[in-house]
């Protein structure tokens, strides 16, 4: 290992997005609908009234992004896979101009020299698996599990590294619990299952891509929260045990460890049993990882109660590392537990910046992980942009956020965390779930209106990163 501001040879820098997110194009070539296409139509979920059109224009535009990423430097390009364009109906039929469209995304990566890494769910479930039960039915991690073989097979001469879901918290508890991201539901017992049946979809999904035979390293993408005690206080400490619970332990306890927490499951039992838990489940879901992601973003604070706090600075829990939770209480939690703002520099999301909280993310899952290899698969800061009459975008403060969180992950790196691998969050500004295209996460602006691209300062600061390996000086 060199100085402190060098990463090891062959620190693999990528940059990501997700299918909804950026391809727009939601109804060519006989794509179904998903989730989020429901959702959006629904008035008042999403800002403004966005919907996923027209996005990035990536589905008709990814020659020209697959040169932004050249521009940059990426060794490899996280994407993901829209189930809806590959099997309309969510299961049955497949549509092969769906697939070809990834085919010729992984050909012209490959040829651009960049790895595709895939990842198979980023939320866009086809609606009409929905509409028999969505994830709250064990039913649809089997037809995740099908999908995941036929895309698999299609790709997985090409495509080696493959995250099977992202973030089953926000699918879980956003969609089912809190409500604010699609399907809206607001249950915490369909939310609980709803998280253990993508656990369940994972893990048959692992089995799947590996059964196809191609050389496959399998991870999942985990938005694992770093959640700290507003104070010191017992009931401080208490309460952090208990957000941490059913934010993180939920996921890694059966992914690593082949079971749920024990203090986690009293904490619920007076929601549910579990009994949507079946003999073979949790062996299926701990199948060994090739890696884990780690999406990263903020740290949060919590406390027992608002009480003696500034009114300004509690929230109601559930607002998880750094998402658009918008308050109510996390699942589990008590009517008084809350979160608790810093009053730290915010990003245009009103995530607070601690760049310690990468370091201690990384450290925390390196030992709970048993040496399997950490990649940072989403980090990243949305800030107001704008175009400057010379055609820039200089945004000093985006700099500054990958600069600390950078630095936070090669101490991590230094420090014998196998880390292997960095994603930026995200490539392009692209469309933020309930934000709708409010907030601009891009290390490329994009002009929706005339879907004009503009590389910002902050994406030449990461193509000095990804080309040399060593923080560049400012
Ligand atoms: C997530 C998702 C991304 C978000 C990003 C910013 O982590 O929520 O993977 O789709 O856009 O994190 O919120």
């Amino acid at each position: 290992m060199t100085d402190r501001e060098e990463f090891p040879e062959g620190f693999l820098w990528g940059a990501a997005t997700a299918s909804f997110q950026i391809e727009g194009a939601t109804t060519a070539d006989g794509r179904g609908a998903s989730i989020w296409d429901t959702f959006c139509a629904t008035p008042g979920k999403v800002l403004g009234g966005d919907t996923g059109d027209p996005a990035d224009d990536h589905y008709h535009r990814h020659a020209q992004d697959v040169g932004l990423m050249r521009e940059l430097n990426l060794g490899a390009y996280r994407f993901s896979v829209a189930w809806p364009r590959v099997l309309p109906e969510g299961s049955g039929e497949v549509n092969r101009a769906g697939l070809d469209f990834y085919d010729r995304l992984v050909d012209t990566l490959l040829a651009a020299g960049i790895q595709p890494w895939a990842t198979l769910y980023h939320w866009d479930l086809p609606q009409r698996l929905q509409d028999a039960g969505g994830w709250p039915h064990r039913d649809t991690a089997r037809r995740f599990a099908d999908y995941a073989a036929v895309v698999a097979e299609r790709l997985g001469d090409r495509v080696r590294h493959w995250m099977t879901v992202n973030e089953p918290w926000c699918a879980s508890f956003l969609g089912h619990h809190l409500g604010v991201h699609a399907p809206g539901h607001r249950d915490p017992v369909a939310a609980l299952a709803a998280a253990h049946h993508l656990l369940l979809g994972h893990g048959l999904a692992a089995e799947a891509i590996r059964s196809t035979g191609h050389d496959a390293r399998i991870g999942l993408a985990h938005n694992q929260a770093v959640i700290r005690p507003h104070s010191a206080t017992a009931e401080d400490v208490r309460a952090a045990r208990r957000a941490d619970g059913v934010r993180n332990r939920i996921f890694t306890d059966p992914l690593l460890r082949g079971a749920y927490p024990a203090d986690v499951l009293a904490d619920l039992a007076h929601l549910t049993d579990f009994s949507f838990v079946a003999d073979t489940d949790l062996a299926a879901i701990a199948t060994p990882l090739d890696f884990l992601g780690v999406n990263y973003y903020a740290p949060e604070w919590v406390a027992a109660s608002a009480k003696g706090l500034d009114p300004d600075t509690v929230s109601g829990g559930g607002v998880g590392s750094g998402e658009d939770g918008g308050g109510g209480a996390w699942i589990g939690a008590t009517p008084e537990e809350v979160h608790v703002s810093q009053g730290l520099p915010v990003t245009h999301m009103g995530w607070e910046v601690d760049p310690s909280g990468m370091y201690d993310v990384l450290r925390r899952l390196a030992a709970e992980s048993g040496g399997i290899d950490l990649y940072v698969t989403e980090n990243g800061c949305a800030y107001e942009d704008t175009v400057t009459g010379d055609g820039a975008v200089h945004d000093p403060d985006r700099i500054a956020y990958y600069e600390g969180h950078v630095r936070a992950a090669l101490e991590a790196v230094r420090s014998g965390v196998p880390l292997r691998g960095y994603f930026a969050w995200s490539l392009l500004d692209n469309f933020e779930w309930a934000w709708g295209y409010s907030r601009r996460f891009g290390l490329v602006h994009v002009d929706y209106a005339t879907q004009e691209r503009v590389v910002k300062d902050s994406g030449r600061w990461y193509a000095r990163l990804a080309g040399t390996g060593r923080i560049p000086r400012r």
